[in-house]
């Protein structure tokens, strides 16, 4: 595989971005490779710069369940752009894009726009934080809810493929108002609660795991955390930026009917662009400046480039398209799965429709501790096997795999071979 174009560019960016990248995953640092610079993406492929075509896993970690490019999302970003960028002022695709988010999780009563999930989640807790007059949160190990200080104690995604879960740089009185709870465990939460009594403003949790790798609720999980909270008077806080629309068009609070107080969004209702949004409760968000005096703004918030995005997406899902992307989930979850048992690789591939982690071990993965159980050595055999092979796949093993409405029967079952291959390079690596 050719790959000097992406390498000379890499010399030249570790010269002037730290790691040579703008978010740390993408250095490709844990799986042992260097990254590779992306020239264009169409549908479910993605070329770099030496010309070389991928059948795309990352999917820019989400929110392209469309794919790459759809012609007519980029007819409708040009027709955008030539009425402007950025505005600075309202205009009526917030409104619509708002509404259309509303109509879909009924639970935001009134939302916000940002720039990014780590902004909507940072501003989420403020809320939360000035609603309860306390100052506590609870979030679980091996969640990811961006890069803001309260949020980087034991937090998944990059933070946890490069082993730095909890952050230098985060003060101490910031770390210590971050209580931690077990995901899946309802009786740490209990114990979290019961310890820290009429001090706990808020529990966020991803309701579908995502940044740990892929790993779905248990029975009886969701429903105990939104009792909790009412009992306890805390703000429960659903950061749905993975799972909002990709779980099902109402978000995962949809698919397991609970009301949060609070939702993250981010990705997807940008479909590619950058944006965040949070909402929920209205007499939790009409604390937000300016009807109420939690301050939180920002010049590219309801951006019309990325609105003109998150609605063309959003009006497009479809029931049939749901039931395609799981039935192409499941397809491609049993063909990794039956790859590694031919190889005789230890493999457990969670699944939720359309997202996926292999995770190369023998035992289950249901929290933090069995997923860093996890052999990343393995993964990263696999995943250069993969690149080899014209896959891109996450280059972590604790991200989700995304497929997306481009991906055909046709690219899974291709994929599928290149797994065989790469399962038995892992196999003979020992
Ligand atoms: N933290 C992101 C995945 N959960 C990665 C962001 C990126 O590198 O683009």
């Amino acid at each position: 595989m050719k790959v000097s174009r992406s390498r000379a560019l890499f010399s030249r960016a570790v010269e002037l971005l730290p790691g040579g990248v703008d978010s740390p995953v993408r250095a490709f640092t844990s799986v042992g490779a260097a990254p590779l610079f992306i020239k264009r993406a169409a549908g479910a492929r993605l070329e770099d710069a030496d010309g070389n075509v991928f059948i795309d896993y990352v999917m820019s970690w989400g929110p392209l369940i469309h794919g790459h490019a759809p012609p007519g999302l980029v007819k409708a970003l040009c027709a955008a752009a030539r009425r402007g960028t950025s505005y600075g002022a309202p205009c009526h695709l917030e409104v619509d894009l708002g509404e259309r988010v509303r109509r879909l999780m009924p639970s935001l009563e009134r939302l916000r726009f940002v720039s990014s999930g780590t902004e909507a989640a940072m501003s989420a807790i403020r809320v939360a934080r000035a609603a309860t007059r306390r100052d506590k949160i609870i979030k679980f190990e091996g969640c990811y809810h961006g890069h803001a200080d309260p949020f980087l104690v034991q937090a998944g995604s990059g933070a946890l493929t490069l082993g730095v879960p909890t952050s230098p740089g985060v003060t101490a009185a910031a770390a210590a108002d971050t209580l931690l709870a077990s995901y899946n465990d309802l009786e740490s939460v209990h114990r979290v609660f019961a310890a820290n009594r009429g001090r706990i403003a808020a529990l966020i949790v991803e309701p579908i795991a995502g940044n740990m790798g892929v790993v779905p609720p248990a029975d009886g999980f969701l429903p105990g955390l939104r009792e909790a909270c009412s009992t306890h008077g805390a703000v429960l806080i659903f950061d749905e930026v993975i799972s909002g629309f990709r779980a099902a068009s109402g978000g995962a609070q949809g698919l397991f009917k609970i009301h949060p107080d609070l939702t993250c969004l981010g990705k997807i209702i940008g479909g590619g662009l950058p944006v965040g949004a949070y909402g929920g409760r209205t007499d939790l968000m009409n604390l937000v400046s300016p009807v109420g005096p939690v301050y939180q703004a920002g010049t590219l918030s309801g951006n019309p480039l990325a609105m003109t995005a998150g609605l063309w997406g959003l009006e497009r899902l479809t029931p049939s398209m749901y039931r395609a992307l799981a039935a192409l989930g499941t397809r491609l979850a049993a063909g990794l799965a039956s790859a590694a048992r031919e190889a005789r690789v230890s493999l457990q591939v969670n699944a939720f429709g359309s997202v996926l982690t292999p995770f190369f071990t023998d035992r289950p993965v249901r929290d933090y501790r069995s997923a860093t159980r996890a052999d990343s050595t393995k993964y990263a055999t696999f995943f250069r096997g993969m690149i080899l092979r014209g896959v891109y796949p996450p280059p972590s093993q604790f991200e989700g795999w995304f497929l997306s409405a481009a991906h055909t029967a046709k690219d899974v079952d291709k994929t599928i071979s290149a797994a065989r291959a790469a399962m038995r390079e892992v196999a003979s690596a020992g």
